[in-house]
């Protein structure tokens, strides 16, 4: 692990700043052993999320896409948080105002300790009627090998959102609120492709942020932050603390 040296612009924006927000995408979970969507070790080569996580492949073939997602519930289910989601866990009792918002569906900056968590795609572990729109998220439904039905005859989904799908709506705005009004901005582990999520780093640095990138590459959004902080997050996110707190 190499020593991470911060820039002081970093080191002194953070100390006085009394909004923080971060966006987290699926590289901070990496290290707990959730498989990217892209990249190096990205666990979809064979599918592309495109492909599986829209609502025209559930129809034509459901029982591949409950697979694909109780696949990854059986994966998330036993995961704990890293370092860097604890690190995010310290930030938000270091400042007034601190605002996590995710990507993710895996429940991970909760079991850290975030409190003020907004979940931008949904959660892994909540499912849905898509016809009577009624909650189907028992054990029994959680353990189903086969797609389930509803009482109503409906098919039983997910609630995360596809492509092609708004976001839900209360996370989505209090993500822009966050990200307008941030002092420092951090986008952690996202490939920064997919919309509107990564508008957010965009919106920040657009109404003044200080905006930071946190990656182990260089992505679409490197050249339009202030600062791009190359390497693991469960790394460089402990140091950061130890350095600024
Ligand atoms: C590390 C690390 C370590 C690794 N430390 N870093 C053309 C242009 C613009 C937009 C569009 C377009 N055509 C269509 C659209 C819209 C579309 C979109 O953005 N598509 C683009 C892909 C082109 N967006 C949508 O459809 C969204 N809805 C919408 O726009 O509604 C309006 C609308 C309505 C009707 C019609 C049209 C529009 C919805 C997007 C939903 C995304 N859903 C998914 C699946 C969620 C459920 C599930 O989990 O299965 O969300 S897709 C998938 O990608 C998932 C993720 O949250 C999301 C983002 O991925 P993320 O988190 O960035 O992960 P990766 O894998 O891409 O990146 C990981 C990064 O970590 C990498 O950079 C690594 O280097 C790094 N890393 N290890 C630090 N240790
Ligand atoms: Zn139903």
């Amino acid at each position: 692990m190499g020593t991470q040296i911060f820039s002081e612009e970093l080191v002194k924006k953070l100390r006085s700043a009394s909004s923080v927000a971060v966006l987290t995408g699926a590289g901070i979970s990496a290290e707990s052993g959730v498989p990217t969507f892209r990249g190096e070790n990205g666990l979809w080569k064979k599918f592309k999320p495109e492909e599986l996580a829209n609502f025209q492949a559930f129809i034509r073939n459901p029982q591949l896409v409950w697979e694909w997602y109780q696949y990854r519930r059986r994966i998330i289910e036993i995961i704990r948080p890293n370092p860097g989601h604890y690190a995010i866990a310290e930030m938000e009792r270091r400042h007034e105002n601190f605002t996590v918002i995710t990507q993710n569906v895996d429940n991970l900056h909760i079991h850290a300790g975030s409190k003020d968590v907004y979940e931008l795609h949904g959660n892994i572990m909540r499912n849905y009627c898509i016809d009577c729109g009624k909650n189907a998220n028992d054990d029994e439904v959680l353990r189903c090998d086969t797609v389930p039905h509803c009482a109503c005859g409906g098919l039983v989904r997910p609630d995360v959102v596809w492509f092609g799908e708004l976001l839900p709506e209360k996370p989505w705005n209090a993500g822009v609120k966050a990200a307008e009004s941030a002092q420092v901005f951090f986008a952690i582990g996202t490939s920064a492709v997919v919309y509107p999520a990564a508008e957010l780093p965009r919106i920040a640095k657009r109404a003044g942020a200080y905006t930071v990138e946190i990656n182990i590459e260089r992505t679409e959004l490197s050249p339009f932050v202030d600062e791009v902080l190359l390497g693991k997050s469960g790394e460089i996110l402990p140091q950061l603390v130890e350095a600024v707190y």
